[in-house]
This record gives C-alpha cells, structure tokens and sequence, in this order.
C-alpha cells in the first residue's frame, strides 16, 4: 500500500519526498555549529530517530519535532535535531525505517569546499590556457579562450531597431572570468562577484585566508595572497573596460524602456562599457578556444561604471601595502568612474542585443550608494560621508541580501567592518545588517526545511539568494558573537548540500547525489561524450519556480512546487547554469566555515 500511495502523493506534490531518507547536508556538520535534518512524512506523531556511529551503534537518539505542511516544497515535516552531538566521526541517521548515507562531524569539513569553490574562478579566466595541474585534473586541461582579445564597439542596428555608431576606439580587454555558461564577460555580475571574493579578504587582513600558496593557480608561491591573485584576475579586466578620458558617445539617456533607443551624444570618458560578449549566442558545447562568433564591446551603462568604480575603491584600500603600485591605479579609476557616473547617472544597459545576457537594472540608487561607500572607505573624504548621508539608503533599513542588482548590502557591509570608517558609521552600519539577519533568522521557523528563506517563489539563481543571506548572517555572528546566526548561516549551506526535498547536492563533486550536468558550453558531457563533466565545488543556480523560458524544463511549469522546480539538465539554463556571482558567496560562506567564530572588533 505504501508503495502506491508515496509516488501518488509525491505527483500531486504533497506528502513524501522523491528520495527516501532524511534529506540533510551530504557533506555533514561541524562539531560546533547546528546538526538539523528534514524528513518528509506524512504522520503528524513525533518518531524516534538514531544517529548511528560506522559500527552501527546508536551514539544518540530522539524524537522528531512534526513541523505539519510546508508551502515550499510541498511536503509534511518532521525536524530532527542532533546539534549536542559533537564528536567528530562517520556517521548515519536512522529515521522512520530509513538510514541515510554516511556523512561526517568534522572540525575541517568546509576546507575542501572553499578551495573547490575557488577553483572555479581559475577554470573560468579568460584569454589563458587551463592546466591540469591546477584544474586538478586533465579532463578540466582547456586551450586558451579568446585571446588577445581587443575589441571595438558594437556598430549598426541592435535587435529594436536602433543604429549604433560605433567607436573610434578599440581596448585590450584579455582576461576575466566567464560569467557563467556563457563566456560573455560583464561588468556589472564581474563586480559584485569581484567585489565578494575581495571582502572575503579584506575582512580578515589581519590573517586573510588563502595564504599564499595555498590554492592551485598559477600565482601560487608568488609572495601575494592567493585570495587576491585571482581578484587582480578580474579587477584587471574591469580596469579595461573603462572608457578612455574624452570620449563623447552616443547613449541612451533616461529610461527608455527596451528600445529603438533615443541616443545622446555624452562625455563618456571614465564610464564603463557594459559588457564584452559574443555577437551571437554560441552552442552547447562550445570550447572557448572554438569561439568563431564576432567579439564587441556593448555601450556604456551607469550600472556598470559604478560597479568599476566601488570593486575599484576597494582594490584600492586592500592593495595599499602590498603593491601601491595597483592600489593607485585602481584609486585613479574609481575616482574617473565616479566622476563619470555622477555625470551620467541615468543611463540604463541597453538591453536590445542577441548574443549575451542584459543584466538590465532600473535603479541604480543603490550602486550610487555602494560605491559612495567604497569610495569613502577608502578616501575618508568628507564630501564623499556628507554624500552618503544625503542619500536615501543610508538611513534606510536594507531589505534584502546582495544580489548583481542590488548592492545595498554590499556598501553596507564595507561601512561596517572597513577600516576607515567612522565609528557611528560602522555602528549604525552593524546595526542593519544585525537586524536583515534578524529577519532572515525569523524566516526559518516559518520554513518547513528550517532555512533563512520562507517564501515560496524561488527566482532564477536562488541558491545565491540563499548564500546571500548566509554572508549576512555569518557577519552578524560576527558582530554579535552569537551562535545562533552562524547556524542559520549553516542552516542555507545544508540547504544547497542537500537538506531540500529532492535530496539535492547542488555543488558538483560534493554529497552523494551531487549536480552533474550544468548548463556550461565546456563542462558540457550531457551532450559530447568528449567534454568533461564539471570539476567540483561548482554551484547550480538552483530552483527556478518563476520561469521556465526553454523546452527542458518547460514540463515543470505549474507542476513543481518552489524548492522542486529544478533539474539536473545542461539545457535547463534558468535552472542548472553556474555563475560567477552564485559561486563567489559559496567560496565566501565555505571559507568562513573554516574559521572558529570570532567575534569582530
Ligand atoms: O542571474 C541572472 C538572473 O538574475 C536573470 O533573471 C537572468 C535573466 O535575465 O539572467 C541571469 O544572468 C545570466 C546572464 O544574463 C548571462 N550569463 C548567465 C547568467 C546566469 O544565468
């Protein structure tokens, strides 16, 4: 009878679970953070459950606490809580006749996930040749993509009828990281991206993680950081994407909507172009090194610039001392690139182009905002803190986690912990980002999963929102020294490790059901046998309830439920890309899992 009644349950989804099992994190705990695991059961009684050492003997046990329905996944509960239990060792749990697989208690448990998930931005550089010895094995061994790759502007008409007129300018713009499947490479995701892997750094200079040496790149041993051997990867790619000082181009001004576009002749010199891409979408698979489509640079937005300008001003403050050199240059172009975007504060990405993503943005106030922060943590210039005060955000409560368009947080983050700040800054700064986290905490106990995240529609590249509120969260227990939001923290990493309803690692090569077949034009096996698999510590962008824009997962649509509304398939691009902006809050929240809790001065 169970049989029949489980899978009938499941399809109209409501009930049991595609897996059996209690659903937690694949890879398992630390001694000292929370133990929680999800098991999908119809029955509202508490059942006994049995954490099993390698030898099969109960080395603790309880009940399960019945949570009832949960809207996001379309499943009734039951929580399971073995956080007390902290002696590390191998281990499995036994629920309701079920026993999972074997998953650790560890103090190191996050270590080889924070250098996996580094390793990806070495695998998506641009314009270098890919070495087994630091992709870690030669089935990741590429040629070099799109080198030398010095551009001009995109010319004549776009897809709404506008006629562009080009540049008389071409940059050298060699190098980045791919943006994701496609190797279009965009300032505007290239900065919040950026921006993430260098906080990660600046926020404990003191002892920065990533000590030289310790990641597989090609910089390793060379007496910098390797942290920030792979940040100067990108920040130098942005720095040349930065119009040439004098340059009046023709741009769109003002909202517009999506075009033919009304263009203005502007003095776009210290601006940054938006992105550079392919004229033309490219296939699956499509090594690099195969890329035959046209290159171009795409016009100027606002968005972008500020994103150059505020990645720029923390490059500054973080290069200082350890080559000046860099530091001033990055200084002198967010100056330009602030000034720039003062001059132009409203010129929206135009969106009319096949070939490469938009990454549209409609308000740009708090780009304004982020970079008046950066740039003001890194000058102390009181023009820039009487600007910051002016602005509407800053007194403002922040309502959401950093996202590519939405940068709120991330200002705020650097006025709460950069030094250089003034201490009201830092305290009012602190005091917001303690109080997201507050309401991010308070989403868990209306989350069924017991995740910082309690709504039901989950967006293109939700696991980065829920990474996203991890780095808020695990800031908060750094400001405040409490577990409890460290576990919350712990709580959206065992999410995206497996504690969902479909028992789903979304990073590859970790957890016994890990992703495989991401949407990638060079990890692309699902469609050649010749191309690789992806090499691990790669984040899925995860449930897509919203939009379901390709035949592939066509069929989901009003058929899944939130946290269900995902595949593992190379062609689901809305479900299963990887990105450069969803695997930098990975490596930031894997690498402050490595690391004792301690609080912040
Ligand atoms: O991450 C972006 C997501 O928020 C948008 O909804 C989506 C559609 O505009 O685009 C995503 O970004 C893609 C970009 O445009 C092109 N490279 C791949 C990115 C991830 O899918």
């Amino acid at each position: 009878m169970k049989r029949i009644v489980l899978p009938l349950l499941a399809l109209i989804g409501i009930g049991a679970s595609d897996a059996p099992g209690p659903h937690l994190n694949q890879i398992g705990f630390r001694p000292d953070t929370a133990k929680r695991a999800i098991l999908a059961a119809i029955g509202s009684a508490p059942l006994p459950w049995q954490l099993l050492d390698e030898g099969g003997h109960v080395v603790a046990q309880g009940r399960t606490a019945p949570f009832g329905a949960d809207a996001a996944s379309g499943d009734k509960v039951h929580r399971i809580d073995f956080g007390s239990f902290a002696t590390p060792g191998t281990y499995r749990l036994r629920v309701d006749g079920q026993v999972s697989h074997p998953f650790a208690i560890e103090a190191g448990l996050y270590r080889p996930l924070a250098r996996a998930a580094l390793n990806f931005f070495y695998q998506q550089r641009a314009g270098v040749a890919i070495e087994a010895r630091f992709a870690g094995s030669p089935q990741w061994a590429r040629a070099a993509g799109h080198v030398r790759e010095v551009v001009t502007c995109f010319k004549g008409p776009d897809l709404a009828g506008t006629n562009w007129p080009g540049c008389p300018y071409r940059l050298d713009v060699t190098g980045g990281w791919y943006d994701a499947g496609d190797q279009g490479k965009y300032v505007v995701n290239g900065g919040i991206s950026l921006w993430m892997l260098q906080n990660l750094y600046e926020i404990d200079a003191a002892s920065p993680p990533f000590p030289d040496g310790s990641a597989t790149l090609p910089e390793a041993g060379n007496g910098i950081n390797d942290l920030l051997d792979e940040t100067r990867w990108e920040m130098r790619f942005l720095l040349a994407m930065q119009v040439p000082d004098g340059q009046t181009l023709a741009l769109p001004v003002g909202r517009q909507g999506r075009g033919p576009y009304r263009l203005t002749p502007v003095d776009a010199g210290g601006m940054a172009h938006h992105k550079i891409a392919d004229r033309n979408w490219t296939r699956l698979p499509t090594a690099p090194a195969d890329d035959r489509e046209e290159r171009l640079l795409y016009p100027p937005s606002t968005a972008a610039t500020l994103n150059l300008a505020a990645t720029a001003a923390q490059c500054a403050r973080i290069w200082r001392g350890i080559d000046d050199g860099f530091a001033k240059r990055c200084l002198v172009a967010a100056g330009k690139a602030y000034r720039a975007a003062l001059r132009n504060p409203d010129i929206y990405a135009a969106q009319a182009f096949n070939g490469s993503g938009g990454y549209g943005d409609g308000d740009l106030s708090d780009e304004l905002y982020w970079a008046t922060a950066e740039l003001y943590a890194a000058t102390g210039m009181p023009e820039l803190a009487e600007a910051l005060k002016r602005m509407p955000l800053h007194d403002a409560p922040l309502t959401a986690e950093p996202s590519w368009a939405g940068t709120a947080a991330l200002g705020t983050i650097t006025l709460a912990t950069a030094t250089g700040v003034v201490p009201s800054e830092r305290t009012a700064a602190r005091a917001k980002l303690i109080a997201l986290a507050d309401r991010f905490v308070e989403e868990e106990t209306r989350s069924g999963y017991h995740i910082p995240y309690a709504s039901t529609a989950y967006s293109w590249g939700s696991n980065s929102v829920l990474m996203g509120r991890a780095m808020i969260l695990s800031l908060a227990a750094r400001f405040t020294g409490e577990e409890r939001y460290r576990d919350a923290a712990v709580d959206a990493m065992d999410y995206v490790l497996g504690r969902n309803p479909l028992d789903q690692s979304y990073v590859s090569g970790f957890g016994w059901k890990p992703m495989t077949n991401p949407h990638h034009r060079f990890w692309a096996h699902q469609f050649d046998a010749k191309t690789p698999g992806p090499p691990p510590g790669v984040l899925s962008g995860g449930a897509n309830s919203t939009s379901f824009p390709e035949p592939a997962s066509a069929p989901l649509k009003g058929h899944c439920i939130g946290q269900r509304c995902w595949i593992d398939d190379a062609r689901a691009y809305a479900h299963n890309e990887v990105a450069i902006n969803w695997n930098a809050p990975l490596v930031w929240v894997a690498t402050d899992l490595t690391r004792p809790l301690a609080p912040t001065r």
